[in-house]
């Protein structure tokens, strides 16, 4: 049986960070045919060299989060891209919650407070609209996360786009430092 935790990491990475390796050309919206995929990894990942696109599916369907999304032949990561060319959004002009949510180490809180959120090395900043995903998020990077509260009203008004993802997840680019806060932990 395949590793489908596995498979949903290299579809990532290849959707995500690195598609040339995979001989993968992105749109700008982030979409690749699923046939071109699976070919890449074949070739890059000698462990899934038997795979067909069930197993795509499987592997995306099994996730515990929605990561990919499939239409028309075609695959894309909903999130996360590192990759150069950014990849278009759909700009939320109505719909956006008041609070949106960014779970981070304290030591990156340290530096946010004074900087703000940035994307670092991905295209834009991850929040949640919920506070314990975030606090799950912020649980990658440390055994305290902090979970930071963003005034979405206030960042709008300086100019911040927020872009709706599938389920909960929301980017945007740089947020400025006094549209954040942090909350208490409960
Ligand atoms: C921090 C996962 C210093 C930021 C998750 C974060 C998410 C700053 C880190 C998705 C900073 C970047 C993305 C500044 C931001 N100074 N540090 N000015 N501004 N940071 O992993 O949001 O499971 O690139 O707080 O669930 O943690 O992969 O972003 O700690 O949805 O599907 O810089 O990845 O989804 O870290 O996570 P990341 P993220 P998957």
């Amino acid at each position: 049986m395949l590793n489908y935790k596995r498979l949903s990491k290299v579809i990532s990475h290849a959707l995500r960070h690195e598609p040339e390796k995979y001989g993968i050309k992105l749109d700008s919206n982030g979409w690749a045919p699923i046939q071109t995929l699976i070919e890449g990894i074949k070739r890059q990942a000698p462990v899934f060299s038997a795979i067909e696109i069930e197993d795509i599916t499987s592997a995306i369907q099994s996730s515990d989060k929605v990561r990919h999304e499939i239409k028309s032949g075609q695959i894309r990561a909903t999130y996360g891209h590192s990759t150069k060319k950014k990849i278009n959004k759909t700009i939320e002009m109505t719909g956006v919650p008041d609070h949106l949510f960014h779970g981070t180490s304290p030591d990156a809180w340290a530096i946010i407070k004074e900087e703000g959120l940035n994307p670092q090395s991905r295209q834009y900043v991850h929040m949640s609209n919920n506070a314990q995903v975030a606090r799950k998020v912020g649980a990658r990077k440390s055994k305290n996360p902090v979970v930071l509260q963003i005034d979405t009203i206030l960042a709008r008004k300086n100019s911040v786009q927020f872009s709706r993802e599938k389920n909960g997840v929301w980017l945007s680019n740089a947020i400025p430092s006094f549209c954040i806060k942090e909350i208490a932990k409960n």
